[in-house]
């Protein structure tokens, strides 16, 4: 089950294909889109850390210089699944090593038919280097004639990011010449150069077009029915976030594949040793198997394996949805995968944060608080880029306001949580010394600083957020805030704990660095101690003020739907039933679980679980929803949750894939996998697991590392 299939073309499914199709390396993603194109087709490669700003509009990714494009005539005619006969089509996603092949036979209109595949990969060897071949067995006598550009003329849905600077065809003595484009974003002004070289089985003569924007080599060759021709293209990106000479440096680095076989055999062995380190097997569940699998794929390509200064959108590097901003998604969903398998790529998503604490504390300054409160939507400065407004869904001639970059001060607590689960996992002191405390203490500073004295209640209470459940907004003292709100500056106050005793040094820099003393420390306690929390006495605990006054709901009733309720009951009138988008308090129950008595969970699931939008609410909530219902000693309903998060790409299960990956349910599926059905928890004292496998399940074995040592785990099923 390593292999993402399709074997039927369907014009209409061609976004959802696009996004599961997609490849990278961590330095950029490529859309599945087809070499030669398709109408309404959305092309897009993604380049980490390349933002635009757009007047009006947010700062985006800006969908990068198309490097796809191989266009294959046969006697003349231009092949295009638009035209001809297609007889066959196949396409597989190979997850061991990222090649994505598709096998097609066709006749041209004029009758000459041939057997093409195509394929292509993002080289992890070198992360420059994008790969692709293309071999044709004709039918016929003739010739194939291959032209493979370049083009700069992309546009994020009908927005241009690009400037075009130049374009110049290179002779290479003793090696096939080489051709670069050159363009720079139209705002942000980054550099970013191209450069192309084709290789055939045979020595080539290219033909050089040099058309302005679309640089072109062309070759023609030979065909007599039954022979193979082919050819390869290697294309290498760079920008002048890599180097201050990215055309010299796109220049050299496509110059150096020997040939197909080479790159693709150091493809095999980068891929294999990632999976070595992250590997999930579930016996007697083929689906459930490779959609694990499909989940870390797609998480490990969109990851940054050599730069901080980026972290990963909610559509990971697939999509044009949300812009390429990252969100909670990265700290609360994919980091975990990270943290345990990967942590040198948890290091560099943290780092980002860290190197973006400026941005956050501006944004607590200006809204009159102290410490980090971190950008809802964040781009590459870290400054706030959440839409305030956006076409509303139910008319679209109106605008909606979006008030998560406004209310939603959980992103702070999120971020520190992450940190410190870092540090629990890799125990990694000299990170959390340089790096990690930092982000603790500045996020604790905007939560205390942010609480308001209830004199009522006598407790302190965060007015006005926004909690995990978007269905209510301009809420009082939403749980899951209060909760991580309340850890957030316990830990602070332990962590400054143990910096002092186990690193006075570097705890007193650290201090007079950020101006902190001891009554501050103190002040955070007290803080902590007087959080307020509606509690019932059986442990259920109310989602935020006067929720349970709200409509109740039965949400039988409104089934069979296929939209969710926010589209049902309308933004506004959403605020006023008892229906949740996705866990929250559950969702702090999961995170903080140790703070909580098993009736309590169990008091909470059995509330809010049927007034949840499970099926058409946030993308988020299943499997979180999977891992609270193991924690319940539910292991078939949570199978349930867990594979609505499953399908929501490999399915399309909401109908929305074709925006780009869900990156925060791909995370969940792993995490529901190891934390919920393998009960695998860490703290200071080690880790333990907890199984509750599904009935059908016939083994689970994973693998992740603590503190630095490969751990396997194995359960047998029932
Ligand atoms: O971060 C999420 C949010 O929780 C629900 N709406 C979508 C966002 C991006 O995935």
């Amino acid at each position: 089950m390593w292999i993402v299939n399709e074997t039927n073309f369907t014009p209409s499914s061609q976004h959802h294909k696009e996004t599961i199709f997609t490849i990278g390396n961590g330095y950029l993603s490529t859309r599945g889109a087809l070499e030669e194109g398709f109408p309404g087709d959305r092309r897009a490669t993604f380049v980490h850390g390349v933002f635009d700003d757009v007047p009006v509009s947010v700062t985006e990714l800006a969908n990068a210089p198309d490097w796809l494009p191989l266009h294959v005539f046969l006697n003349g005619e231009r092949f295009s699944l638009a035209t001809g006969q297609l007889h066959s089509f196949e396409r597989d996603l190979d997850l061991r090593s990222g090649l994505l092949t598709r096998r097609v036979r066709w006749t041209s209109p004029q009758g000459c038919t041939a057997t093409l595949v195509f394929e292509r990969f993002a080289s992890l060897e070198d992360e420059h280097l994008l790969c692709l071949r293309c071999q044709v067995l004709p039918e016929f006598d003739g010739s194939v004639e291959f032209r493979a550009s370049l083009n700069v003329n992309m546009d994020n849905e009908g927005i241009v990011h690009w400037t075009h600077i130049d374009q110049r065809f290179h002779e290479v003595s003793g090696a096939e010449p080489v051709v670069h484009l050159s363009s720079r974003t139209r705002n942000s002004g980054i550099h970013l150069a191209m450069a192309m070289r084709l290789v055939g089985a045979a020595p080539l003569q290219p033909e050089f077009w040099d058309v302005p924007g679309v640089p072109t080599l062309c070759v023609s060759l030979p065909a007599s029915r039954g022979n193979a021709v082919e050819i390869t293209k290697f294309v290498a990106v760079t920008t002048a976030r890599d180097t201050t000479q990215p055309v010299e440096m796109a220049l050299e680095r496509v110059t150096l594949p020997a040939n197909w076989d080479q790159a693709l055999h150091a493809q095999h062995q980068a891929w294999q040793q990632i999976w070595d380190r992250m590997e999930v097997t579930i016996e007697g569940d083929d689906e459930a198997q490779l959609a694990v699998r499909f989940s870390m794929f797609q998480l490990q390509v969109a990851a940054p394996r050599h730069d901080n200064r980026v972290n990963i959108g909610a559509k990971t590097l697939s999509g044009f949805g949300y812009h390429g901003h990252a969100f909670w998604d990265t700290e609360i969903f994919m980091l975990p995968l990270f943290t345990c398998t990967s942590p040198r790529i948890a290091r560099n998503l943290l780092e980002y944060r860290y190197l973006t604490l400026d941005a956050a504390r501006a944004k607590a300054k200006e809204a009159g608080f102290r410490g980090a409160w971190f950008a809802w939507e964040s781009a590459d400065s870290g400054a706030e880029v959440t839409p305030t407004w956006v076409p509303d869904f139910r008319d679209r001639k109106k605008l909606a306001r979006v008030w998560t970059g406004d209310l939603a001060i959980h992103i702070s607590a999120d971020i520190a949580y992450a940190v410190r689960q870092y540090w629990l996992v890799t125990g990694d002191d000299d990170w959390m010394i340089a790096c990690g405390a930092e982000l603790i203490f500045e996020t604790a500073r905007f939560f205390a600083s942010r609480a308001g004295w209830d004199e009522s209640r006598n407790a302190y209470g965060y007015k006005d957020v926004l909690g995990p459940d978007e269905y209510h907004d301009h809420v009082d003292n939403n749980a899951y805030t209060n909760l991580l709100a309340r850890w957030n500056l316990t830990t602070a106050g332990q962590v400054a704990e143990w910096m002092q005793s186990s690193h006075p040094h570097k705890a007193s820099v650290l201090f007079a660095k950020l101006g902190l003393e001891e009554d501050e420390f103190r002040h955070w306690q007290h803080v902590a101690a007087n959080i307020f929390l509606h509690v019932r006495s059986n442990g259920l605990i109310e989602q935020f003020d006067h929720f349970f006054e709200r409509t109740d709901v039965n949400l039988e009733d409104y089934e069979p739907r296929s939209r969710s309720m926010h589209v049902i009951f309308g933004i506004q009138a959403a605020n006023e039933y008892q229906v949740l988008k996705q866990p929250d308090v559950l969702m702090a129950q999961y995170l903080l679980h140790d703070a909580f008595s098993a009736a309590s969970i169990q008091a909470n699931y059995d509330y809010y679980t049927p007034r949840t939008d499970h099926t058409y609410g946030s993308s988020l909530g299943p499997s979180i929803q999977a891992i609270i219902a193991c924690m319940v000693n539910k292991p078939e309903e949570a199978y349930e949750h867990f594979m609505r998060a499953a399908r929501a790409d490999l399915r399309d299960e909401r109908s929305n894939a074709g925006d780009g990956i869900h990156g925060a349910s791909a995370g969940g599926v792993w995490q529901a996998v190891v934390f919920g059905f393998g009960g695998l928890r860490v703290s200071e004292n080690g880790w333990t697991t907890q199984p509750r496998l599904p009935a059908h399940w016939k083994r689970l074995t994973f693998r992740f590392f603590h503190r630095g040592r490969q751990q396997v785990v194995t359960f047998p099923g029932k």
